[in-house]
């Protein structure tokens, strides 16, 4: 009797292991959920730090982490989500530090960082003036609130900072 009932509690055992194994079923449904949500938000903060220009700022860290993207995607649809989530918390974690280097870079050094040149002002991060208005984006926001996208929007007596080339009649005067 005593022997049976070891052998039962040995295959409910193995039982467990192997669906474990198998079908990660420490994860509800639910919990699936919110991992490939988290993964797509991830992803997306990860396609923004692309548009930001992070290839060339951080090219080691982008590479090592579209291959993560590239694994999570795999692991999720083998429903490997323990292994998943590892790696996701990696994933997340790259893509916070590239963000966090993006709102300090300024490669065209106009006064404003490529995450606010994307994300707040819808400036070029590779033209430092990119109205072409003779001011720098960054001086048009922070100085003279002036709008940086506007050719004709300049600030009033205050001599250019950048070679302009008028396609504004109003403004011929000050060329
Ligand atoms: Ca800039
Ligand atoms: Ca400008």
């Amino acid at each position: 009797m005593k022997q049976k009932t070891l052998m039962v509690v040995g295959l409910l055992l193995l039982w467990l292991v192997v669906a474990n194994a198998t079908c990660d079923t420490s994860h509800t449904s639910l919990r699936q959920e919110d991992l490939v949500n988290s993964y797509q938000l991830a992803r997306f903060h990860l396609e923004e730090c692309e548009d930001m220009g992070v290839a060339r700022l951080e090219p080691d860290m982008l590479n090592e982490t579209v291959r993560l993207s590239d694994d999570i995607e795999e692991m999720i649809a083998r429903g490997s989500w323990s292994q998943a989530d590892i790696a996701l918390v990696q994933m997340e974690q790259n893509v916070a530090l590239m963000l966090g280097r993006l709102k300090e870079w300024d490669p065209d050094q106009d006064g404003l960082s490529n995450y606010a040149e994307l994300m707040l002002y819808g400036t070029s991060w590779s033209e430092s003036d990119s109205d072409g208005d003779g001011y720098f984006d960054g001086s048009e926001v922070l100085l003279y609130e002036t709008d940086p996208l506007d050719h004709c929007g300049v600030p009033q007596n205050v001599p250019v900072e950048a070679p302009v080339q008028r396609r504004c009649q109003a403004l011929e005067k000050l060329k």
